[in-house]
């Protein structure tokens, strides 16, 4: 399916099995009318098929199959969207019934990106997760031209051209990882030149408001909006708030269920520099129904990538909704980033964050100390420094490991930091 494709007609379809609710099955086939919107598409009818187990040859059953194909012919719909991933084996199966184009719910989320990216690196990555898909799918082309070609004799060819097709595309595959391996490691370099610098990553659930907030901590410039996938490009800018060490925000590409598994790796290096940063703030829609799911999904995928809990602090957003208003967590913390209530104690915290692990100090040093002064330039984060006769004065964030070379040149204390908890 193109994004081009302005308003191609689809039927959304969900297997409610025991283990999954139908209503659950309803709320996951509306994220999926949503995913279908954002792809160009509308959704004419959904529907549901239940079972005690997906069926091994068309995942709804022969009977279900009959009844989609029944309902595609009365809206002239284009495209069947499955929420659950087929095994291509099932998808061909399926499209012998029905005469419509049939995806699951991993192409069509590779679809948007394919749409959305924009970055070198982040087309790289669609690319890659797009052929991964497509490889063990390619037999489907062969039987189609095969079935054309009048079979029997012709399956040699078939085969051959089969085979060539596999084999360029996994030439352009290892060519992509190359590419990506050669963007990453670019960025590594970046990313140690700015060693001394705070990053903060905002993560979250798909259409969490991670942008919105983005721009609340920055001087803006990402683009927010009320879709999914919204953002594909990891970004950064500086902070716009004072903070007592230089501060970095990155916004980046959004959770969602069932995310593709070769999304998940093609991306892996864009939300490892994210999970690298010094402090990861998760945003949870709160006004959201399945706000608590999109939690768990979240915090799953922090666990897979490494992220320890003591790095991550909670956000829960959009708390001006009147659907928010059940929200009385008194550990979390609310806020708003449309409006902007709560963003002060958000950025309190990150202070915070970024004051543990040393102080502030504020420190006189006669002229001739000049390698100590110059130490200190290595180790910490001078934030003025005021030239006299006799002495340099400096305030000075300076790390734990580092106060002892100087507090004999502390001048006061008062600026201590908050603690480690
Ligand atoms: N009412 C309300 N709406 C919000 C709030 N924060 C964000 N939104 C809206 O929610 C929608 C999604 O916001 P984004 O900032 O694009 O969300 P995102 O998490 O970056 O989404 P993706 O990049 O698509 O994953 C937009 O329409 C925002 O205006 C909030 O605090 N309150
Ligand atoms: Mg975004």
């Amino acid at each position: 399916m193109s994004s081009g494709n302005v308003q191609e007609k689809a039927i959304a379809v969900g297997l409610a099995l025991p283990t999954v609710p139908r209503n659950v099955v309803e709320e996951h086939l509306d994220e999926l009318e949503k995913l279908i919107e954002t792809s160009g598409g509308v959704v004419v009818e959904k529907v549901f098929a239940k079972r005690t187990a997906p069926d091994a040859a068309t995942w709804i059953g022969k009977g279900k199959a009959e009844h989609v194909k029944a309902v595609v012919e009365r809206h002239h719909a284009a495209l069947v969207v499955f929420d659950d991933d087929l095994s291509p084996a099932q998808a061909r199966n399926l499209e012998r019934v029905i005469p419509a184009k049939v995806i699951d719910r991993s192409a069509l989320i590779l679809d948007i990106f394919a749409g959305r990216a924009r970055s070198r690196e982040a087309r790289t990555q669609v690319e890659l997760a797009q052929l991964e898909y497509i490889l063990p799918r390619l037999t489907r082309q062969w039987s189609h031209l095969s079935r054309q070609a009048g079979g029997i004799g012709t399956r040699g060819v078939g085969e051959t051209q089969l085979e060539i097709d596999r084999r360029i595309v996994r030439n352009r595959i290892s060519h992509l990882k190359d590419d990506l391996r050669r963007i990453e490691q670019s960025r590594q370099t970046q990313r140690k030149s700015r060693a001394a610098t705070f990053t903060v990553a905002i993560v979250g659930y798909t259409n969490a408001g991670k942008s919105t907030l983005f721009n609340r901590l920055t001087s803006g410039g990402a683009v927010a909006e009320d879709k999914l996938f919204a953002t594909l490009d990891a970004r950064s800018q500086r902070a716009a708030f004072e903070a007592p060490r230089p501060t970095v925000i990155i916004d980046t590409v959004g959770f969602i269920r069932k995310l593709p598994h070769h999304l998940v790796a093609s991306f892996r290096s864009t939300m490892e520099e994210a999970v690298a940063a010094d402090l990861v703030l998760h945003v949870i829609d709160v006004s959201h129904p399945q706000y608590e799911d999109q939690r768990a999904i979240g915090e799953e995928v922090l666990g897979d990538l490494g992220v320890a809990r003591d790095r991550i602090i909670e956000v829960y957003n959009k708390t001006d909704r009147a659907d928010a208003v059940h929200i009385r967590r008194r550990v979390a913390l609310t806020l708003s980033a449309l409006t902007g209530r709560g963003v002060d104690r958000l950025i309190v915290a990150i202070r915070d964050r970024e004051l543990r692990g040393g102080e502030v100090m504020q420190l006189e040093f006669p002229h001739h100390e000049s390698r100590l002064l110059a130490k200190l330039h290595d180790v910490s984060e001078v934030h003025e420094q005021q030239i006299t006769d006799h002495a340099v004065r400096i305030t000075a964030w300076v790390p734990q490991s580092a106060i002892h070379l100087f507090e004999n040149f502390s001048i006061t204390n008062s600026l201590k930091s908050v603690k480690v908890s």
